[in-house]
């Protein structure tokens, strides 16, 4: 791949800086054509990384901006090939124009994700960083942005890779074995690679145990909040936004359709859903906001169950209780602490469990309700930032993995024929290398020629 691409890296919106980036191998007179530094230095002259100050031209060669350049030449940039970067005005017609001027000169427009997939294919990033690329910038919470920072610097894919190792190492004296029949493994060898399996199978599993946090991470928590009509599930849902999002009025069945909003709370994204109250209606609009009610609650991950504790519970509210106790994560809210306590918590938290009394009206008990929801997810004492396992992708391959090392320990138990073990073992490896993007033949072809073939 060597011909010369360039994007927006900014968006098109009006910004304070704009960033056109260029790759490829005419990237650097691609940037002269277009850029007149003010001394005079042309970039193919200036060393990489220096912020060169000149006039920007668009594609008739008129002066369209006052700017900043740079360059990074193969193979020490991003994406391992000769780069230029515009750091210009953000107006969106100045890097629109600066794009054309590119474009004039031959560099075509860049597909999206294509700097990322050229650093992967020149191997300045494995595909679990490539991926990590994308989890970082779309990111909505700070546990989130860290998990994909650590595996952009490479901390999944290490550990990928040292199970990989382990298991290359296992798979080459395997496969000596299988060539030169008259080598037998030793028990004190045999012992080691046991050993070695046990490990890997733990790491595996470990990772594996880490993709329920890790899709909380990326996908946030969805959430519906339900309750009979009136009972204040706007408001909270207000109170929680911190801005009247919700229309709230005394009419019961105020609110007719699904709201969908998402907060923040601590690490925890909420992607939260007000619904209509749940309630026996004889009007059709109303039914139908009542079933997507009840569709929101069965979608849900979390269900905040409100109730008006300044009242008595009823058969609309056991109705809510009853809905609400199928979610997989399900918390009480008796709203309206603010007046005189009239419900049973008793029955309800029998039924719910965690219960929070709240008053969505002056924001009374909001905070620990917000707190209690956020240490629900919070996640205790498991993976570090960086080796959450994010993907389904990838946790579909460690998945395999660890099924195929299963299955090498209990032929490694049953003493069946090495390449049954081996097969297991490759198995394994050809999952983990789909997640560093690794080719898996030639690299155990390379090692094994590695370690045994000199001198033998
Ligand atoms: N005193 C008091 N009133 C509240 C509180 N929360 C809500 N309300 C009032 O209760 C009424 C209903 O509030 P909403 O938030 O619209 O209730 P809802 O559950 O969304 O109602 P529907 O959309 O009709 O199902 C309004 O008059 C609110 O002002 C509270 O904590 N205390
Ligand atoms: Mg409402």
């Amino acid at each position: 791949m060597t011909d010369t691409i360039a994007a927006i890296a900014t968006g098109g919106a009006v910004t304070a800086i704009g960033v056109i980036r260029v790759s490829g191998r005419n990237a650097i007179s691609a940037a002269d054509s277009i850029f007149r530094s003010k001394s005079g230095i042309k970039m193919c002259e200036t060393i990489d990384r220096k912020l060169m100050y000149g006039e920007l031209l668009n594609s008739d060669g008129d002066v369209i901006d006052v700017c900043l350049c740079t360059v990074s030449r193969a193979p020490n940039s991003y994406s391992g090939e000769d780069t230029a970067e515009f750091h210009c005005h953000g107006s969106p017609v100045v890097l629109t124009e600066g794009l054309r001027a590119l474009f004039k000169v031959g560099v075509r427009q860049a597909e999206a994700g294509e700097f990322t997939k050229r650093a992967f294919l020149n191997g300045i990033l494995d595909l679990s960083q490539a991926e990590a690329v994308i989890d970082l910038i779309e990111a909505e919470t700070e546990a989130a942005a860290l998990n994909a920072a650590g595996q952009l610097c490479g901390m999944l894919g290490n550990k990928i890779e040292g199970i990989y190792d382990q298991l290359l190492h296992i798979s080459a004296h395997f496969f000596a074995v299988i060539d030169y029949p008259d080598e037998d493994i030793d028990a004190f060898e045999l012992k080691n690679y046991i050993a070695s399996l046990l490990e890997a199978e733990a790491a595996l599993a470990g990772l594996l145990d880490s993709f329920g946090r890790g899709a909380i991470l990326k996908n946030g928590v969805l959430t519906a909040i339900i309750g009979k009509p009136n009972v204040g599930k706007s408001s909270l849902l207000n109170a929680l936004l911190g801005y009247e999002r919700a229309i709230v009025t005394p009419v019961a069945g105020t609110t007719r359709d699904t709201i969908e909003e998402k907060i923040r709370l601590g690490s925890i994204l909420l992607r939260l859903t007000d619904t209509a109250g749940i309630r026996e209606a004889d009007d059709f609009v109303e039914k139908l906001g009542v079933e997507r009610a009840r569709g929101a609650a069965e979608s849900a991950r979390l269900v905040l169950a409100v109730f008006d504790g300044s009242r008595s519970l009823d058969d609309d509210d056991r109705a809510v209780i009853e809905v609400a106790s199928r979610a997989p994560y399900h918390i009480a809210v008796l709203n309206k602490s603010d007046l005189k306590p009239q419900i049973s918590a008793d029955e309800i938290q029998k039924r719910l469990g965690a219960t929070y009394c709240v008053s969505a009206l002056t924001g009374e008990g909001i905070g620990a309700l917000a707190d209690g929801v956020g240490a629900m997810f919070a996640g205790k004492g498991e993976a570090p930032a960086g080796e959450i396992l994010t993907n389904t992708r990838q946790a579909d391959a460690v998945r395999r993995a660890l099924d195929s090392i299963r299955q090498a320990q209990a032929a490694l138990g049953a003493g069946t024929t090495p390449d049954a073990v081996l097969t297991e073992i490759e198995s394994a490896m050809s999952a983990l290398g789909e997640i560093t993007g690794r080719t898996v033949r030639e690299d155990i072809t390379a090692r094994i020629f590695e370690r045994f073939c000199v001198g033998k």
